[in-house]
């Protein structure tokens, strides 16, 4: 059913009853369905000290059904190594795999002087055909590396392994350890094979175990600065890093890496010197940051540089951490100078948006992150979920230790990491932390999606496309946030459309400047007028005559 846009959010998303709009999709399932599907929509109840309910998470989705989600491939190579500028990634599989995944992610990167290389705009893949497949492609796959070296001269080289090359059983990091000696750079692989977990998340896990394993900690060399932090889970799409970066260097805070927005290699080499991780991207990362306490000492807090509360709450919280006045001091001026034109920009929008009604269904985290803009201008999510999050992103780190190691996450490898022996070191003494926890300063601190959100949303893991069209008729929601497979059957709906993954083609949306683009990109989209023009034919004139060519 096609909704035009005037009869929009005429229904309070209020009154609908979301325990009986659960009922009425699980009822369309046949029973095994039905019954996995029931853990995985879940209205959202706020219980003492913030229990939500439990959420059925990163599990499989059903073969049938229509899934927002990537493969594991997607989730290494793509998202975590995607934007590396001068690592030669090397898709070793069809060519389609390595297809796909160039520069179909708007992560942007910009290196600082002509003679740093950018390998992004390349495409490098072994491009393996049916006789690779039957006589294994490691041949094919040394060629390549020793081309790739040959042409550009990398500090590095990785390779990734694609499903059929996990199949016919190449032996990749074997591969990258031979040619690691022959070439006498840095060579690794990552056995990333799409089918390997049950969403691109485990690519997640692959990759930063294997950053973590032959990056991190390889060089000492530290950078000058007082407060020196790195920024992780930032991927820089459509330059949001680089609004971050600009915002950190007029703090006065030192940006060691980033993983792995406009990063470089050496970044990623020196990451350890670095004496506190931020984490924006929970879901992607995490893994990243646990590992670099246990191996360096550094801690780790979440921060979220998406909206513009957001964004001075990170600022502060970076600032005390350091527990420093004069950095204290100069993060109140930066927040103090942006404030007035996100402040300015934010009334008028609000004027016109408020009360309107959003949904996100995306990726990890931003299906939590942004919900914080459009309260900023007064509109209400109503529903919410994350493609591929596990449990935590949506009820918080306190659920950990109680989820089950199923067979698919027993399949991504765990690493064991012990401290350093001579480059551990405690960032903090143990009265520090003492005094800091006393102050109500948290580490390791991300209580996800759901307490965050209102009693009654409803908030839906995996979504699939029937249960998006059935959200959408029934809240008939003012803007719908997803990525490009659901865009256009979103949009003939009569909905105004938001990719959260891309932006469309807007951007930067971090930091303050960033929240004033995303009310001004809102505004627009809820407001035109355009959906109202559309009608698909059967609505002007519901009755087709026909009639047969031979009469
Ligand atoms: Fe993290 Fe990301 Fe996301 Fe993600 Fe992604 Fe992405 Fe995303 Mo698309 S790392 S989880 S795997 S914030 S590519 S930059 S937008 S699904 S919500």
């Amino acid at each position: 059913m096609a909704i035009p846009c005037e009869e929009n959010s005429i229904l309070d998303p209020e009154n609908v009853n979301p325990e009986e709009l659960k009922q009425e999709i699980l009822d369309k399932y046949p029973t095994k369905v039905a019954r996995k599907r029931a853990k995985q929509i879940v209205v959202n109840r706020i219980g003492d000290g913030g229990a939500v309910p439990e959420i059925g998470a990163n599990t499989r989705t059903i073969p049938g059904i229509i899934t927002q989600r990537g493969c594991t491939y997607a989730g290494c190579k793509g998202v975590v190594l995607g934007p590396t500028r001068d690592i030669v990634n090397i898709t070793h599989g069809p060519i389609g795999c390595g297809f796909y995944s160039w520069l179909t992610r708007r992560n942007q990167t910009m290196p600082p002087t002509l003679d740093d290389e950018n390998f992004m705009t390349y495409c490098f893949s072994t491009d393996m055909q049916e006789e690779d497949i039957v006589f294994g492609g490691e041949k094919k796959l040394r060629q390549a590396v020793r081309e790739a070296y040959a042409l550009f001269k990398p500090k590095a080289i990785s390779i990734f392994a694609t499903c059929p090359v996990g199949l016919i059983g190449d032996d990749v990091h074997t591969v990258a350890r031979e040619m690691k000696e022959e070439l006498g750079i840095n060579v690794f692989a990552f056995s990333c094979e799409g089918y390997k977990g049950v969403s691109q998340s485990a690519g997640h896990h692959i990759a930063n175990n294997g950053l973590f394993t032959h990056m991190v900690g390889l060089n000492d060399k530290a950078k000058e600065g007082k407060f020196k932090i790195n920024l992780l889970g930032e991927y820089n799409i459509g330059g949001d890093a680089f609004v971050l970066e600009k915002l950190l260097e007029d703090c006065g805070i030192t940006l060691v890496s980033t993983f792995s927005g406009n990063s470089s290699y050496d970044q990623f080499t020196t990451a350890h010197t670095a004496d506190l991780n931020t984490i924006m991207c929970h879901r992607s990362i995490n893994y990243v940051a646990e590992m670099m306490e246990q191996k360096f000492g550094l801690p780790w807090i979440k921060i979220n540089f998406i909206g513009a509360e957001s964004s001075a709450k990170s600022l502060r919280k970076i600032a005390r951490y350091f527990e420093d006045p004069e950095l204290a001091e100069r993060v109140e001026e930066v927040i103090a100078r942006e404030m007035p034109e996100v402040v300015k920009v934010r009334e008028e929008v609000k004027a016109r948006c408020e009360g309107k009604v959003a949904m996100l269904f995306v990726g990890g985290s931003r299906a939590h992150h942004y919900q914080d803009l459009f309260r900023e201008i007064g509109m209400k999510v109503v529903a919410a979920g994350y493609e591929f999050a596990h449990r935590d992103d949506y009820e918080g780190r306190k659920v950990l230790p109680g989820i089950k190691v199923d067979a698919d996450s027993r399949n991504i490898e765990e690493l064991t990491v012990q401290a350093d022996p001579e480059r551990y070191r405690p960032r903090k003494t143990a009265e520090a932390l003492e005094w800091m926890a006393q102050e109500g300063f948290t580490f390791k601190d991300y209580d996800g999606m759901m307490p965050e959100m209102p009693e009654q949303t409803l908030i839906v893991d995996d979504i699939s496309q029937y249960e998006t069209e059935k959200l959408i008729e029934v809240y008939k929601p003012d803007i719908f946030c997803a990525g490009i497979k659901e865009k256009f059957v979103i949009q003939k709906k009569g909905i105004p459309m938001k990719q959260l993954h891309s932006y469309d083609s807007g951007g930067p949306y971090a930091g303050f400047r960033g929240a004033v683009n995303f009310y001004r990109e809102i505004d627009r989209l809820v407001n035109t007028k355009i959906w109202s023009y559309i009608r698909a034919p059967w609505q002007k004139s519901p009755e087709l005559a026909a009639k047969y060519a031979w009469d």
